[in-house]
C-alpha cells in the first residue's frame, strides 16, 4: 500500500489539516468553511466527529468535496462515518481505548464497504492524551486507558505499538476543544522514537501553540474549532505551521 501521507509530508513540508465536524453546521456552511481553509493554505480537510450520523457525515462530505480540490479525508468515530464522497479515510484504531468497539469492531463493520467504494485508507494509530480536567467528548465516548501529561513513556509505548503494527501515522489527540493541547514533551519524545508521520491535534488555538508543536516534531497539525470561530486566526496558525526552520 502506498504511503501517501509520508509522500505529502516529503513534498509539501509540515502539513496543516482542517477538521470539520458534521454536527456543528449544515453541509453548505461546511463547504464554505472547507473552501476558506483551503484558501488559507490548509493541505487537507478531515471530516468526522464522535457522535455523527451517517446522513450528516455523507451530506457534509459531499458538500466539502464539491467545494475544494485538496484531499478530503474521513476521520470517522465509527463505521457510520464512511462516505463515498471522500478521497481518503483514516483507517484508525483508538489504541488506548478500553472498548473493543473502537479498537477493531467499527473497523470490521467498515472494511468491506471501504473496499467497495474505492476510498484510499490511511492506516493510523489514534492515541488520546488527557490534558483537561473536564473530559472531552472523545474521552467520554472512548473510555481510554488514561495517558496523562506526565506519562511520556506510556505515550511513546503506544506510539511505537502503532509503528510496529505497520500503521503509516500516529495521531496524538488532546480532543476537540481540549483546554490544553498535547504537551511538547510528549510530541518530541514520540517524534524521537518513531519514523512514521506524527499528527498532533486538539486544543490548538494560537500560532504559537502550533509553532511549538512543529518545533517539537509534529509532521501534521490539525485544527478544528478555531477555524469555525476565528478565520483570521486560522490563517495565522497555518502561516506558523508553514514557517521554515
Ligand atoms: C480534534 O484534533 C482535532 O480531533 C481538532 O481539535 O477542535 O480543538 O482544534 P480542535
Amino acid at each position: 500500500m502506498e504511503n501517501e501521507i509520508a509522500n505529502w509530508r516529503k513534498t509539501k513540508g509540515v502539513l496543516h489539516f482542517t477538521l470539520i465536524d458534521p454536527d456543528k453546521q449544515p453541509p453548505t456552511e461546511a463547504g464554505k468553511l472547507a473552501k476558506a481553509a483551503q484558501d488559507a493554505g490548509s493541505d487537507a480537510i478531515m471530516i468526522g466527529g464522535s457522535t455523527t450520523s451517517h446522513e450528516a457525515a455523507d451530506a457534509t462530505t459531499k458538500a466539502v468535496r464539491e467545494s475544494v480540490s485538496v484531499p478530503v479525508i474521513l476521520f470517522p468515530g465509527g463505521a457510520s462515518g464512511v462516505s463515498r464522497h471522500a478521497t481518503h479515510i483514516f483507517f484508525m484504531s483508538l489504541l488506548n481505548s478500553t472498548k473493543r468497539r473502537f479498537l477493531v469492531e467499527e473497523q470490521l463493520k467498515g472494511a468491506m464497504y471501504i473496499r467497495k467504494l474505492g476510498i484510499t485508507p490511511i492506516p493510523m494509530g489514534y492515541i488520546l492524551i488527557s490534558t483537561s480536567e473536564t473530559p472531552t467528548t472523545v474521552e467520554r465516548v472512548a473510555e481510554p486507558d488514561p495517558i496523562r501529561e506526565s506519562d511520556v513513556e506510556k505515550a511513546v509505548a503506544y506510539a511505537l505499538t502503532a509503528q510496529y503494527f505497520g500503521m503509516q501515522c500516529v495521531y496524538l489527540e488532546a480532543g476537540s476543544g481540549a483546554q490544553k493541547p498535547v504537551p511538547l514533551e510528549i510530541v518530541s519524545a514520540v517524534k524521537k522514537a518513531l519514523s512514521i508521520v506524527v499528527i498532533v491535534g486538539g486544543g490548538i488555538r494560537s500560532p504559537d501553540a502550533a509553532r511549538q508543536r512543529v518545533k517539537a516534531g509534529a509532521d501534521v497539525i490539525v485544527t478544528g474549532t478555531i477555524g469555525e470561530r476565528d478565520p483570521q486566526k486560522l490563517i495565522d496558525i497555518i502561516k506558523a505551521v508553514k514557517e521554515k526552520g
